[in-house]
């Protein structure tokens, strides 16, 4: 077989085996974990609130609640897992012991649990069932154990810290891969607490001794990530409502916050909404919000479901942000999603999958004001390629950097997406999006912070050709530039 030497040549460069291979950028800054970047690109995913609340109507047990009304007539995990899985969910994390103390698994350590109820004549497990049907539905598995108990009796005491601890392992050990575990901040009061009916205060910042429970979490699911005001893997947005900052860095000062607490005097929720440039932690935000106005079901708030519209917007204030979404779902007292929460995620799905599915940007022509050492390795085309592993860069030096899509024809578009490569830092500062309109460029868009997604949605746009432009202190590494219409606002 006779190869022309050019053409050899040419493929020797193609696949990066000649002499001089370009070295890509130094990381900037914090750069995410193995387990925050697994976690990083799951954007989307389930809260599931149900214990003796769904059934006794409240927000926040007492812990004096008898374990028999915990009694759902239909329990069925398929449907919730199925559901979340049609939502478009990657993961699901359980209640599965709220504030009220009442444990969905049959604890060794507590009789305020499911093994004193009738359902299944006391030998059901909810944790059991809930992770078996993630794992068969392809979903990974979280659990939330509340620190605050206002069941158990020694709380307040270094002895509850033992029983805590010893029911995280339960968690961690008994139902396969763990993916993130929620730490949640809310904290002491008034309680039942093994009958003394009490208010009892404890100091956030030292009782629950955190390093020596997250060495646990550590040594036992080295793969979970643990959520809280700070961390260590995933942070609080300082709000339920599901919206994070514009922009939200995913860097913080993580050292300062804890669960439930941040430096003290400071704007602590404000913080945790945006994030801070130049922190020293990756520290992405995770975004909590309920599909309905309480964290779990309630029949009277059937009217209130949020709409698939709703549900979009806070999409686009979350994932769109660079955040993640954790959306919840509550069980009702059958034990299945209501049907009005089905159809709204239904709806929901719908829309989101009408827009991204297909994207106008794929087939451009694109150039770069700069390609890192001219290697193809770093080409412009790899911001169209579909795969987060590739990217577009810049040699060192190109800190401005501007990409030009030509897309051969005008094309409508209302939403674009960003993302970087992450692996390598958040490097870009600020973006600006123009279109080609009369024989110039015309700016329709611009913010500040891309990272892991940044989703620009606007009024519908008729062009020929857009151009991204960044800036920032180091050079840019881009893995996706898409284009998208949202046919439902199409005609706004
Ligand atoms: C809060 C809790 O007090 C709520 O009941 C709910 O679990 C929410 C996700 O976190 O801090």
């Amino acid at each position: 077989m006779k190869i022309k030497l050019s053409t050899f040549f040419a493929f020797l460069a193609g696949v990066g085996v000649s002499a001089k291979a370009t070295e890509p950028p130094a990381a900037y800054g914090p750069t995410p974990t193995p387990r925050q970047f697994i976690r990083e690109t799951n954007e989307f995913y389930g809260f599931l609130h149900f214990t003796v609340n769904t059934f006794t109507g409240r927000e926040w047990g007492n812990g004096d609640e008898d374990e028999k009304v915990f009694n759902p007539t239909n329990f069925d995990a398929d449907q919730i897992v199925g559901t979340a899985k049609m939502a478009g969910m990657e993961c699901l994390i359980l209640t599965c012991k709220h504030h009220d103390g009442f444990c969905l698994w049959p604890s060794a350590y507590t009789e305020h649990c499911v093994k004193n109820s009738n359902w299944k004549n006391g030998k059901g497990d909810v944790v059991k069932a809930i992770s078996e049907a993630c794992r068969k539905h392809g979903l990974k598995f979280g659990v939330y154990l509340s620190p605050w108990d206002r069941n158990n009796a020694s709380y307040a005491s270094t002895e509850y810290i033992t029983y805590y601890r010893n029911q995280l392992r339960e968690l961690l050990t008994h139902y396969g891969p763990i993916y993130e575990v929620w730490f949640d901040g809310a904290n002491g009061g008034d309680g039942y607490y093994g009958g003394a009916r009490e208010t009892r205060h404890i100091d956030n910042r030292v009782y629950y001794d955190w390093p020596n429970t997250w060495a646990i979490v550590r040594k036992l699911q080295p793969l979970a990530v643990m959520f809280s005001d700070g961390g260590p893997d995933i942070r609080w947005v300082g709000n339920e409502d599901g919206i994070a900052g514009d922009p939200c860095w995913e860097t913080l000062n993580a050292g300062e916050f804890g669960p439930g607490y941040g430096p003290q005097g400071s704007d602590h929720s404000g913080i945790l909404n945006s994030g801070q440039r130049r922190g020293t932690n990756w520290l992405p935000a995770e975004c909590d919000v309920s599909i309905r106005p309480g964290w779990f079901y309630h029949a009277s708030e059937d009217n209130e479901v949020k709409t698939p519209a709703e549900l979009v917007n806070i999409y686009y204030e979350s994932v769109g942000r660079g955040a993640s979404l954790l959306l919840n779902i509550p069980p009702d007292r059958n034990g299945q999603i209501h049907p009005t929460d089905v159809a709204a995620l239904r709806g929901f799905r719908k829309i989101l999958d009408e827009t991204f599915t297909h994207d106008l940007a794929r087939a451009a022509k694109i150039t770069a004001s700069n390609v890192r050492g001219h290697d193809k390795q770093f080409a412009a085309e790899n911001v169209l390629d579909g795969n987060r592993d590739s990217y577009w860069s810049t040699d060192d030096a190109d800190t401005n950097a501007e990409l030009v899509l030509d897309l051969g024809r005008p094309v409508t578009f209302n939403v674009v997406r960003l993302r970087e490569y992450l692996a390598l830092g958040q490097r870009v500062d600020a973006y600006a999006l123009d279109d080609w309109h009369d024989g110039e460029w015309v700016e329709f868009a611009k913010g500040e912070a891309i990272g892991n997604c940044r989703l620009v949605r606007g009024a519908p746009i008729t062009s020929n050709k857009i151009r991204v432009r960044l800036t920032g202190r180091v050079c840019p590494a881009i893995s996706e530039v898409g284009l998208f219409i949202e046919p439902s606002r199409i005609s706004n």
